[in-house]
């Protein structure tokens, strides 16, 4: 609380130096106290200046997935008011599940700098390099029908494809119904799971995970991370994971209100808007089985909708599909 508390003091005055007296009075702690503060900080990565008659400036902050530096100037009421980072840890959507079964409340984060068993769906891996993306899961308690879940999956993709475009000017687009990509290559994969009764959801913990700095051999065939495709696009912007994660969250946010004031209906409009899917020819492989098609639409449930080629309108909710032409 008290780092908390002189950090901000010192991120106010970027640009100056604060003195040791003046951080004394404000955070009501004595000069020897402030030492070992600011030792811890700089342990955690802050760069502090520390001149003899000036006093103390925050020249850098580090780029790590930690509450506080999530929390600074965050502009969100629900998303990222709690926020639990580790380290390491197996996968943050299992600590998620755990929290939200014990009751923690909606908008709780869970965010990892590596995880060592980062699920993706169906039982499948996540790769998720120490520090190479973002690893985030979030806990939602939303008043919908258990069969309208995909709809929390189609809302989370258009929020971190537009966080993505704001930050870095990435022209990513969506694939139904989970993935960001850019060139075909895999960018960000978001999990969605929920614990319901037959007809109301208890929670859902949405987990997002997003390539960020990892490079292309820390990552299998098929994915690529947004400073690789920056890089081979000679895109300029500072990258920062903890600027990419604030605006998830706050576009999550925006979301979801939207959701829960106007309907799924601008959702599905703003999907279509960042996918290129619809009226391109997929692949679907359902249960086993794979057939070709027209993407069509997306329904009231997040569900695609592909016109088969004999006519017939194929409703998937789930399975995995490729874009062939
Ligand atoms: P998915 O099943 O759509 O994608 C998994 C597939 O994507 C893998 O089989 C592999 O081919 C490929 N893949 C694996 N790792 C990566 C990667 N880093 N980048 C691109 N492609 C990859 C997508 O599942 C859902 C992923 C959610 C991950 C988040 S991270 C935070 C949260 N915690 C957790 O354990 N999972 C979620």
């Amino acid at each position: 609380m008290l780092d908390e508390k002189m950090l901000n003091i010192l991120r106010n005055n970027r640009d100056s130096y604060v003195s040791g007296e003046e951080l004394c009075k404000i955070a009501d702690i004595s000069r020897a106290a402030i030492w070992k503060h600011v030792e811890k900080l700089r342990e955690e990565g802050y760069d502090i200046e520390a001149l003899p008659h000036l006093g103390y400036k925050l020249v850098a902050i580090p780029d790590s997935l930690i509450p506080s530096e999530i929390k600074w100037k965050l502009k969100t009421k629900i998303f990222g008011r709690e926020i639990i980072s580790y380290k390491k840890v197996d996968s943050t959507n299992i600590v998620a599940y755990e929290l939200a079964e014990k009751g923690m409340k909606e908008g709780t984060v869970i965010l990892a700098d590596e995880q060592i068993k980062g699920k993706g769906r169906h039982g499948r891996h996540w790769s998720s390099p120490a520090k190479g993306g973002i690893y985030m899961s979030c806990i939602l308690r939303p008043s919908i029908a258990p069969n309208e879940i995909p709809r929390i999956t189609l809302l989370a993709a258009i929020a971190v494809a537009q966080a993505i475009r704001d930050v870095t000017s990435l022209e990513v687009t969506i694939k139904w119904p989970n993935d960001i990509m850019i060139d075909g290559k895999k960018l960000c994969g978001i999990l969605t799971q929920m614990k319901a009764e037959q007809d109301s959801v208890d929670f859902v913990v949405l987990g997002i995970g997003v390539n960020v700095n990892a490079p292309i051999k820390q990552l299998p065939k098929g994915a690529s991370s947004i400073k690789e495709e920056m890089y081979r696009r000679s895109v300029k912007a500072a990258l920062s994971r903890v600027e990419l994660t604030k605006r998830v969250l706050e576009k999550l946010e925006e979301y979801y209100n939207v959701l829960k004031s106007e309907g799924f209906e601008p959702i599905i409009d703003m999907w279509k808007d960042l996918s290129s899917m619809i009226g391109s020819r997929v692949e679907v492989t359902l249960h086993g089985k794979t057939f070709e098609g027209l993407a069509h639409d997306i329904n009231p449930d997040g569900a695609l909708v592909v016109r088969t080629e004999s006519g017939l309108l194929e409703k998937v909710s789930s399975g995995d599909v490729v874009m062939v032409r």
